[in-house]
């Protein structure tokens, strides 16, 4: 019995200085304390010793199991000792390592050249109308004097929603100013920018979807002077206060007398040159008196009051800014591109 004894003692030691894991421990605790091991299946057998060498082989059967249990407490400091020191290691945080550089995106150039208009005309009092790109026909067409057989309303130039034309994706944003006109009261300075939608092939210059920008003024006394100082105002804000511009007669069916207006080219100086096309001028927007039909269709008496409003591309307006060739490279949203600016 004592040799079996010194034997579960030394493999006991060996086999728990060994252990890695906490659970190989308790299953050593288990193999050796247990109720069914080993230690303890030597102590029933001491019924089968001499009363002299019971309380010896007792004695040492009791050192032994003494010793395991501290083996076995000294190693578990140890595997816990040694857990918290890898734990430590591999979630050390290093506070003075730099952090990940994010790389920061910034304004498309078309809404750099938008916020630059936006602001221009705040400073002249105007506010800005925000509405839907969704819109009925009678906003986008038959209250700005352009009726139900009129081309502009053909299937093959506007995107309808509904079988009876009567829903639409609007083809320019002056219905939020008809709403403005119906519903505010006057004078009115008011400026729409937003997305227009029309049935157009993508191409360098075109583009289904584009965004437009539109102003109006309404009030007594208002004139085509106004009108030109205006935008004279606005457009050498833009270009330069050098800028030449001049104003041709147009049509429009929501303005009478109806204009464009050019700036002469700042390329050539109006020699003409591939950038103004060989004219000398280039087309910055169209503009007009509001027609007498469409205030009073919105309520405002044509013999007390007048007004002016203007329109313009703003694609075309960013094209002309950064020297940029082709429309197409502002809807791409190629991050190459759009970093040069
Ligand atoms: C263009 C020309 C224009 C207007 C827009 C307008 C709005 C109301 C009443 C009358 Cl509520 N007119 N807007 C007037 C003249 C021209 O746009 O070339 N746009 C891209």
């Amino acid at each position: 019995m004592k040799e079996q004894l010194e034997a579960i003692h030394k493999s006991a030691l060996e086999s728990v200085s060994e252990t890695k894991a906490a659970t190989d421990l308790e299953a050593l605790r288990v193999k050796y304390l247990g109720k069914k091991g080993e230690l303890t299946g030597l102590l029933k057998q001491m019924g089968g010793l001499s009363a002299e060498l019971r309380p010896i082989m007792g004695q040492m059967a009791n050192d032994v199991r003494a010793a395991v249990e501290k083996a076995i407490d000294e190693q578990s400091a140890i595997l816990e000792r040694r857990a918290m020191e890898q734990r430590l290691a591999s979630e050390t945080l290093d506070v003075t390592i730099p952090g990940k550089k994010l790389r920061m995106g910034h304004k498309h150039p078309m809404y750099s050249v938008l916020d630059e208009i936006k602001d221009i005309f705040i400073g002249m009092g105007f506010e800005i109308l925000d509405g839907p790109e969704v819109e009925l026909a009678d906003y986008n067409f038959t209250k700005l004097n352009t009726p139900d057989d009129h081309p502009a309303r053909e299937w093959s130039d506007t995107f309808y929603l509904t079988e009876d034309s009567n829903v639409l994706l609007r083809t320019q944003t002056s219905s939020m100013q008809i709403r403005a006109m119906e519903t505010r009261s006057l004078p009115i300075r008011v400026m729409s920018p937003g997305r227009v939608y029309r049935k157009d092939e993508v191409d360098a210059t075109h583009s289904p979807m584009f965004h437009q920008i539109e102003g109006l003024v309404v009030d007594q006394g208002i004139t085509m002077g106004d009108l030109k100082g205006t935008l004279n105002a606005v457009i050498r804000k833009i270009y330069g206060e050098n800028t030449v511009t001049r104003f041709r007669p147009h049509h429009f069916p929501f303005t009478e007398p109806s204009c464009e207006m050019d700036i002469q080219c700042h390329k050539c100086g109006g020699v003409g040159c591939p950038t103004c096309k060989g004219e000398g001028w280039i087309e910055v927007l169209g503009a007009g008196m509001v027609h007498p039909k469409v205030l009073r269709g919105c309520g405002i008496d044509p013999d007390v009051y007048s007004g002016f409003a203007f329109g313009m591309g703003l694609e075309r307006l960013a094209l002309g800014q950064y020297k940029i060739s082709d429309m197409r490279l502002i809807f791409e949203n190629d991050v190459r591109f759009l970093e040069q600016f």
